[in-house]
């Protein structure tokens, strides 16, 4: 199974906590997205995020991902304070190939990352040809605007 992942920093060595998901995955990374620099999204005033985006072959189970996931966060020393505030590391799984669920504890594809330039533009640097449920993620990216993203 194929996974898209998005990760974002704006907090500390943001460069090394996203690298740090890259190696923790060493040897299931299919591709990795450039680094874009991007303005906050979701309105809370905060500093500008990096974000990468890696397909993964996935090596577990969905929740086992999510669950290894979250560890990295973990290890980041994420505090989970404000909602959209700062973080060291977000780890958000978008979608999983074939698998859709409305689990809240494990929504997919991600509910959110159709509004999010964020993810959508890095995503679409590693494939071209990405579709959301059925709709093409460059058709989306169009409608969206780049929203303050910069390929570093
Ligand atoms: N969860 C459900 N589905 C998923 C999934 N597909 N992937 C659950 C990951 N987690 C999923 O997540 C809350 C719960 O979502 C988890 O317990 C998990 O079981 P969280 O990461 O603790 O919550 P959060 O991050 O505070 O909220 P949310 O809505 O997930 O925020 P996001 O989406 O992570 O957004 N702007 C820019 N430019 N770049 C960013 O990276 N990130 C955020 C955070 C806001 N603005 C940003 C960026
Ligand atoms: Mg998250």
């Amino acid at each position: 199974m194929r996974a898209v992942l998005s990760t974002g920093s704006n907090i500390g060595d943001a460069r090394a906590h996203l690298r740090s998901v890259v190696d923790a995955f060493a040897g299931h990374v299919v591709a990795a997205s450039s680094i874009y620099a991007t303005a906050p999204w979701g309105g809370v005033e905060q500093p500008d995020f990096l974000n990468q985006v890696l397909l993964i072959d996935v090596p577990c189970s969905p929740h086992e991902l999510l669950a290894r996931c979250q560890r990295l966060e973990r290890e980041a020393r994420r505090v989970r304070d404000v909602r959209w505030g700062p973080r060291t590391l977000d780890v958000d799984i978008i979608s999983i190939d074939g698998v859709t669920s409305a689990d809240p504890e494990l929504t997919l594809p991600h509910p959110r990352a159709r509004e999010r330039a964020f993810v959508l533009i890095p995503w679409l640097e590693v494939e071209p040809d990405a579709a959301l449920e059925g709709e093409a993620v460059a058709g989306i990216v169009e409608k969206l605007g780049a929203q303050g993203v910069r390929r570093l």
